[in-house]
Parts: structure tokens; sequence; C-alpha cells
């Protein structure tokens, strides 16, 4: 099983580190393929990086689905562009927050969300009223150390591992969700410090990813997510139109940045 972690920030260094947290957690017989698009932002810490994130990930499902991947996680927790990637996708697609999020209901009635900048915490509560856990989401808090700051900043772990702390006190809630890909490899230091269950989203979507594909379910083909319509794209998108055969997919824009050596490829079904 082909599971592509996409890591929609173009900072190579933070693609390595989901990388391997999310082969830590993997099955034997899984590969993780940790990507990150040629183009796009550093790092996504606005709406603005947000929407300019969502081509490039559509440019990876797209090389995905043409490499025969059988199941994609969005590792970045305002999960961008999922419902467009679903779209694109034969194999399930599950971004972090969605993950964490609806992991953390199975583990308390309540949990609390910490994120780097004040300014994302939004978003944050957008996708839990999105995914209908608004009600067990407590509080969305922020350390207030920018994405690319939790690689260099000495301190990043004891201020993210205190906000964690403050969050549960504060809102005497039960789990923690950690709210950015940036913070997978901290997880199980914070979980030992404050006593209580934290979730890091890019593991709890590659073995949700990794359950589905085990199960043989695949994302619906019909109605919402069936495959868009076909029309002109023009101007910087226009590398994004698609034919009117949707097995024939030909976006031209994926990255060659960090996908391994070409794989067998699984024998798959198409679901359309
Ligand atoms: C993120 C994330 O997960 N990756 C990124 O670049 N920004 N999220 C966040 N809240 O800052």
């Amino acid at each position: 099983m082909r599971i592509r972690v996409i890591n929609p920030n173009t900072t190579w260094s933070m693609t390595r580190l989901i990388g391997e947290c999310a082969s830590a957690v993997a099955s034997t017989g899984v590969t993780v393929e940790a990507v990150s698009p040629t183009m796009g932002p550093a790092s996504i810490e606005s709406h603005y990086d947000e929407a300019l994130a969502v081509p490039g990930i559509l440019a990876e499902i797209a090389r995905g689905e043409a490499e025969g991947v059988d199941g994609y996680v969005i590792a970045c927790f305002g999960d961008p562009g999922l419902e467009a990637a679903r779209e694109l996708a034969r194999g399930p697609v599950v971004g972090i927050a969605e993950a964490g999020m609806r992991a953390a209901t199975y583990l308390g009635r309540s949990f609390s969300v910490v994120t780097t900048l004040g300014r994302t915490r939004g978003r944050a509560w957008d996708l839990a009223s999105t995914y209908g856990v608004e009600k067990a989401c407590r509080g969305v808090h922020a350390c207030e150390i920018p994405v690319l700051e939790l690689e260099t900043s000495p301190d990043a772990q004891e201020r993210i591992t205190q906000a964690c702390r403050e969050a549960l006190a504060l809102d005497e809630s039960d789990v923690i969700v950690l709210g950015c890909a940036g913070m997978a490899d901290l997880c199980a230091h914070i979980s030992d410090a404050i006593g209580a269950p934290v979730i890091d989203g890019v593991a709890a979507a590659v073995v949700t990813v990794e359950g589905l594909v085990r199960l043989g379910l695949r994302t619906s083909g019909i109605n919402e997510y069936a495959t868009p319509p076909a029309k002109a794209y023009t101007g910087l998108l226009a590398e994004f139109q698609l034919g009117e055969d949707p097995a024939a997919r030909n976006l031209s824009l994926g990255s060659e940045i960090g996908v391994p050596a070409p794989h067998s490829l699984p024998n798959e079904q198409s679901r359309r």
C-alpha cells in the first residue's frame, strides 16, 4: 500500500520531519511517501497562504493518481484543498485537522487545540464546526510560534508544552490536538509531560487512511465528490484543466521533490 503524505508548504526540512513521523506509525508493508509541491508558500499561516497552497496540493494528487497511490494525507492543520482533492483522488484523502479532531472525540468528551499563530485560530474553529465536533472543542490556543520557527526556536518544545498544559487547565478538556504538522515530533514528549492524550494529526491521518484502504474503501465517486465537470481553465491555471476522461488526468505541475524511486504500481480498480 502506498500512502502519499503531502506537506502543502514548500519547506523540505518540515516535509522530512512529517515523513518520519508518518512512517513511524504506518504498518509493515505500507510505504509512506512524503512530498511537498514545488510551488506555493514556505509555510501556511494565513488564509492567503492556504489559498495559494491549494494548486500545488492538487497537482500532487493528480500526480499520485497517475502513479497509483492508494491514499493521501493533507498534512497542514487548515486542511487546505481537502474537498477538491477528494474530487480528484480514487483513494481516501484525509486532512490532519479532521483526523486529529475526530480521533480526540474517541478519547475524551472534550479537546483543546494548540496551534501556532493566533491568526490561525479562526480556521481551526471553522473546521471544528465543519466536522461536527464544535461542541467537543473547548478552545483553540496559540503558542505564537511561527511555523518555520518550530524547527529553529530553542524553546519551542517547552513553550508548546506549557501552552498545552494551560489549555487543558483553562478549558477543563480531556485531550490535546496539536494544531500544526510541524509539531508532529513533539507529541509523545508533551503527552508524557502533561499526563493527557495528545494527538498529532499526521499520525492520526496516516492510520485512518491506512485503515480505510485496508477495508477496501475508496472516495465516493458519485454526487458531490464526482469528477469535476470538464471546462476551460485559463492563464496560470491552464494546466489544471481536466480532460473529459477522468481516468486520464494529465495535470503537469507535480513536484519532483522528495518522491522516492518508483514502486511497482498496485493493481487498482478505477472508481469511475
Ligand atoms: C500549519 C501546518 O500544519 N503547516 C503549515 O505550514 N501551517 N498550520 C498552522 N496552524 O500553522
